[in-house]
């Protein structure tokens, strides 16, 4: 592949309301547009997803910024390649920064398949048609959790993700369950939650949550094994892998039944493939995790969700639920919790550049 300019767009939208977690609230998202353009002009979208401060992961916009100007670009550009795993392959060799090799990995297999004039979905292997989708209410009142979910609730979407931490789980649970009583529901806690607060965690085993995300350390896995063993509610991990290796310990030791993947934190398709892959033999069921995105990174995660294996609803929201103008030109819609896959070539939407410039706080290009 041969790359002729890589253009990084710094962004920054406000979302319609904050987004709170135990950990942070999130009024603006930050983020960065990776353009990759070959000597025809043709062009592959990735998106950045770390956030302006480290509270989900080590990585921010500038770290990523300057892993993708000052390491990552160089890397790609110090010898030829012929398809994007390679890239995955070659990325391996710095550590870490798993969100900034993502943005500009994606953007490859992006390009690699509107060279091809291929849906990305096809290219990695997609079948599934509609996409299962669902969404996240962010922590906040009893009230304000359960106004939210009745509101998404009546836009069609049949799984919903609630946010939980101590002292603001098993009341809102309840409460959210007796609301509705068929809902599928599951909680994220990222993190929030110790071995010591094993009776808080049994205590949300009556409500029939589907699964529990992230309740233990991000780094855990040990204790999420030891956990498992204490309630009946299934774990899912988020922050815990990052790597395909992490996964194989995981399956060792089953620290989970579940695992949402995102490609921004595993690092781009290569190693979410190969994480799949790892699920797939071992019964680890999966799915598409969010990242309050733009359009550009939800296309990708539509795409990524073809794959068979995603049987499980994903954080994969309208556009609408979180901004007022989404950067591409088709945004990103959910009907009665299903999105359809896109059917144009690569990941199937084209930046919206008048949009992009209005939310665009600087851009750099830099020559291959
Ligand atoms: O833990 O899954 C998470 C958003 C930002 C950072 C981490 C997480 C989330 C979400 C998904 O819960 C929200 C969404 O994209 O709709
Ligand atoms: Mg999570």
């Amino acid at each position: 592949m041969k790359i002729e300019s890589i253009t990084l767009h710094v962004i920054s939208m406000p979302l319609k309301k904050p987004f709170v977690t135990h950990l942070q609230t999130v009024k603006d998202r930050e983020g960065i547009i990776v353009e990759v353009r070959d000597s025809d002009g043709m062009c592959g979208l990735g998106e950045g997803v770390a956030f302006s401060t480290p509270w989900y992961t080590e990585e921010t916009v500038n770290t990523s910024f300057h892993m993708l100007k000052d390491v990552l670009i160089p890397l790609m550009n110090s010898k030829p390649f012929h398809h994007p795993e390679e890239i995955g392959k070659r990325f391996e060799a710095v550590r870490g920064n798993a969100m900034a090799k993502a943005a500009l990995e994606m953007a490859l297999w992006d390009l690699y398949a509107r060279q091809q004039g291929e849906p990305l979905w096809n290219m990695i292997g997609g079948t599934r048609k509609e996409i299962l989708a669902g969404a996240v209410v962010g922590s906040g009142t009893l009230k304000e959790m359960v106004a939210q979910t009745e509101d998404l609730v009546k836009d069609g979407y049949q799984r919903i993700k609630l946010k939980i931490s101590p002292g603001k789980d098993v009341g809102i649970v309840r409460e959210l369950r007796s609301h509705f009583p068929n809902l599928s529901l599951l909680a994220d806690a990222n993190s929030a939650y110790t071995l010591e607060d094993i009776t808080k965690l049994q205590a949300l085993d009556e409500f029939d949550l589907e699964m529990i995300e992230q309740p233990l350390g991000v780094d855990d896995l040990i204790e999420h094994s030891l956990l498992q063993k204490e309630i009946n509610t299934p774990i899912c991990l988020d922050e815990s892998i990052v790597t395909p290796h992490d996964m194989k310990s995981a399956i060792h030791l089953n620290s989970c039944g579940v695992v949402n993947i995102k490609l921004g934190r595993v690092g781009g398709y290569t190693s979410a493939l190969e994480i799949y892959r790892l699920c797939r033999e071992n019964g680890i069921k999966v799915w598409c995790g969010g990242m309050i995105e733009f359009g550009v990174s939800r296309a990708h995660n539509l795409a990524l969700s073809t794959l068979e294996g995603f049987s499980i609803p994903g954080d994969i929201s309208s556009s609408s639920k979180y901004w007022e103008e989404d950067i591409i030109t088709s945004p990103i819609v959910v009907r009665n919790g299903v999105a359809n896959r896109l059917e144009g070539a690569g990941i199937g939407v084209e930046l919206n550049r008048a949009r992009l410039k209005e939310v665009t706080l600087y851009k750099e290009t830099l020559s291959s």
